[in-house]
């Protein structure tokens, strides 16, 4: 394929930009080669600068679940900027979209919209600390839940639990607050709490794991995690960033029928506008300032344009919901990179909610950080680019899920099928 184009620009981009991207998850360092740079997107393609056409697996990493330029998101989006687009002071949408939020989310009685994922989990984190008046925090291994400097840590010595940073310039002194478990570790959990319980603050996981590629939580593990918490007055936060809207309209603790005592939202609750967003029990949201004295602001928070796109997205999921469609041709997916990998003699796993999915080069489950730890990280990228030479755009890492949108057909799915059994043939183990 001639990307000669996006060579040039990107070239350009490192100039600029550090790494010549506004996010690390683009810039391709878990695939070699160079990013492309993206001209537009439709229903299920997106094509770049050079005139090439991909099918998208990516979707902004989760929020097109409509697919590209949905045409109800766009006729909202030219009406809504003939109004203005920014006033830093309340309108009638952000009533709008905080009610549909409401109608959809079972732990959600009140909301406060932010503008990405990262603000809703910083500001989640500080309301339960402030609720709670309580220091420690736990994350697991392999979630990630955006840049918050308190969450961008590993896991430390097994004895401790307690956190490394993973970054320069977290602190250490930011980090000790930090706990990291194992996910689906029961018993790792059960002991955590024993020990520490009435001194944290909160539980923060992705119900639905997508950071480390898709990974379920067994019903035992989300079981303990709901009740233990509940038993040491821990506010439990569900991050489902990711997840909220996307395995199901109210979100995996609707799949799952467990309900936290927050949940942070983002991507399609913005369909594709940057807007975040957390909620959950009234008792709890009320301390939020200005009700409250947890402090929290922002300036483009439920912006106009923004909620303009995340109503409607909501609206179209609630009222024409594609959750079967997307269900069945992901599982059409899944088989059948499946039977072509079996075929061509590949060791691997899939995991699968929904239209979340991840397709692992490892010859074991993938059930939390260690064993996604093992996968053949060399493979998957041999796998990516034999996928994007043949114009299927899959996530640039193995450890993310790869999202398929509503405007996605059979025909297409077969198309990528096939496309992957031709590079599973050249990568065969
Ligand atoms: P943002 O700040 O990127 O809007 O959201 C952070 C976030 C929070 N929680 C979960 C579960 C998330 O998956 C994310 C962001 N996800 C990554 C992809 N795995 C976004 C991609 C990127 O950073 O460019």
């Amino acid at each position: 394929m001639n990307r000669s184009k996006s060579h040039q620009l990107y070239t350009l981009a490192k100039e600029l930009m550090p790494g010549g991207v506004n996010s690390a998850a683009r810039a391709f360092g878990a695939v070699g080669g160079e990013p492309i740079i993206i001209e537009s997107g439709d229903g299920p393609y997106i094509y770049d600068v050079d005139g090439n056409q991909y099918i998208d697996y990516i979707g902004s990493w989760g929020p097109m679940i409509l697919g590209h330029q949905h045409p109800k998101v766009k006729a909202a989006l030219h009406s809504v900027i003939d109004k203005g687009t920014s006033f830093g002071a309340p309108t009638e949408a952000e009533n709008d979209l905080a009610q549909l939020i409401i109608e959809a989310i079972p732990s959600v009685d009140m909301v406060r919209m932010v503008s990405s994922g990262t603000e809703a989990t910083m500001s989640a984190i500080r309301l339960a600390r402030g609720y709670t008046d309580r220091d420690l925090i736990v994350k697991f291994a392999g979630n990630y839940h955006g840049h918050v400097d308190s969450l961008l840590v590993a896991a430390g010595s097994a004895a401790a639990t307690l956190s490394v940073p993973n970054s320069p310039g977290v602190t250490a002194a930011t980090g000790k607050d930090t706990m990291v478990l194992e996910y689906n570790d029961v018993s790792g959990f059960e002991s955590a709490m024993k020990e520490q319980g009435d001194k944290i603050a909160c539980v923060i996981m992705e119900p639905v794991c997508g950071n480390m590629g898709c990974v379920t939580p067994t019903k035992e593990f989300l079981r303990v995690v709901r009740s233990l918490t509940e038993k040491h007055g821990i506010v439990l936060i569900f991050d489902e960033v990711m997840c909220g809207f996307r395995v199901a309209y109210g979100g995996a603790q609707s799949l799952y029928g467990v309900t936290p005592d927050l949940t942070t939202m983002g991507k399609i609750v913005g369909g594709g506008l940057p807007l975040g967003a957390f909620g959950g029990k009234r008792e709890i949201m009320q301390n939020i300032l200005p009700a409250g004295k947890v402090f929290q602001a922002g300036t483009l928070s439920g912006n106009p344009v923004a909620t303009a796109a995340g109503i409607t997205t909501l609206t179209e999921l609630r009222d024409n919901p594609p959750y079967e469609h997307l269900e069945s041709i992901t599982a059409r997916l899944e088989a059948g990179l499946r039977k072509e990998a079996e075929a061509n003699g590949i060791s691997f796993q899939t995991n699968r909610v929904g239209s979340m999915l991840t397709f692992f080069f490892a010859d074991q489950p993938v059930i939390g950080w260690e064993s996604a730890a093992k996968c053949d990280t060399e493979k998957f990228a041999k796998y990516f680019w034999g996928l994007m030479d043949r114009g299927v755009y899959m996530p640039c890492s193995q450890y993310e899920a790869l999202f398929v949108s509503a405007t996605h057909s059979e025909e297409i799915i077969d198309q990528s099928i096939s496309a992957a059994g031709e590079v599973f043939a050249e990568i065969t183990d």
